[in-house]
């Protein structure tokens, strides 16, 4: 298969671009098997309901569920490994003098790759905090069969330091993400369907404020139509290719 070409234009204004900004989802860690939320036959929404399992009120439902589901994800995470689109984006970083990566993903494989400039937007799926009192939780002890985790300073459950639907995300991470978006010069948004906000409106505060905003899916989104350019396939095959045909190395 050819190498997909990537503008001229986007490639100009890469090299000399200090500030840029990347927005992830679920579909840059889809090439290492790690599954995506919203498509059909394969998202985790084909197969659970959120409701279920990705609200408060499911986790005081049935905590015992909320959790099972949350270690079977850390179990087949830990199995994964980061892929050629995680990889580029640790080489993007490594060029560009002020770059900030924001992941909506929780599975922590940007870090294992090697990226250091990230904003974590929905939490991490390795790390607890305590249900009742929002006390932060270091270390959370290990849970274990039928006995659910509980917080070392107020005994209340913990529960996974995930952003749940109806939850605020975590304001200082959702300004820095804000901020950088506001003064890129290039912003990508990659393996994201673009309908969970806040994350949504960040390529759109970038447009906004004069951004060149690309986009990296092999499906069209609700932003396509808005993006300077749609850069249609799989970000393992297209970032590859953007930092050969940029930098003139391999990835
Ligand atoms: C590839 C690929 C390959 C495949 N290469 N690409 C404004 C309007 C409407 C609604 C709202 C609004 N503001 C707030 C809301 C409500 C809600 C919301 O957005 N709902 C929408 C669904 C309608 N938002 C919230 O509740 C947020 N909180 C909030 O706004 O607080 C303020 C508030 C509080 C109270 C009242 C009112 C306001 C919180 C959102 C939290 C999202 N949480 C989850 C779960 C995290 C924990 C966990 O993992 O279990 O986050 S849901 C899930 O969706 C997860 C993801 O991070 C998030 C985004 O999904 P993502 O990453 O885009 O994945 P997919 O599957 O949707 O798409 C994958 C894409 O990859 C596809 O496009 C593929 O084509 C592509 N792809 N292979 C490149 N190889």
């Amino acid at each position: 298969m050819s190498e997909p070409r990537i503008p001229a234009e986007l490639i100009h204004r890469l090299r000399s671009a200090r500030r840029v900004a990347v927005l992830t989802g679920a579909g840059i860690s889809a090439e290492s098997g790690v599954p995506t939320f919203r498509e059909a036959q394969t998202g985790l929404w084909a197969q659970y309901n959120p409701e279920e399992l990705a609200t408060p009120d499911a986790f005081r439902r049935n905590p015992q569920l909320v959790w099972d589901w949350y270690l079977s994800r850390q179990e087949r995470v830990r199995l994964a490994e980061p892929n050629p689109g995680h990889l580029a984006l640790v080489e993007m970083e490594r060029r560009i003098a002020d770059f900030t990566l924001i992941t909506q993903n929780v599975d922590g494989l940007h870090r294992r790759a090697g990226s250091h400039q990230i904003l974590e937007l929905h939490g991490n799926l390795f790390r607890a905090k305590c249900f009742s009192e929002d006390c932060p939780v270091e270390n959370p002890p290990p849970e274990s069969g039928e006995i659910l985790p509980r917080c070392p300073q107020c005994g209340g459950l913990l529960r996974p330091d995930v952003v749940w639907f109806g939850e605020m995300l975590p304001a200082n991470i959702l300004r820095a993400a804000e901020k950088a978006a506001t003064q890129a010069e290039v912003f990508f948004s990659i393996g994201t369907s673009a309908l969970v906000y806040p994350a949504a409106d960040l390529p759109l505060t970038a447009l906004t404020a004069g951004a060149m905003v690309v986009e990296i899916n092999p499906q069209p989104t609700p932003l396509s139509p808005h993006v300077t350019f749609s850069l249609n396939g799989a970000a393992g095959v297209v970032l590859p290719a953007l930092i050969a045909q940029t930098w003139g190395i391999v990835a």
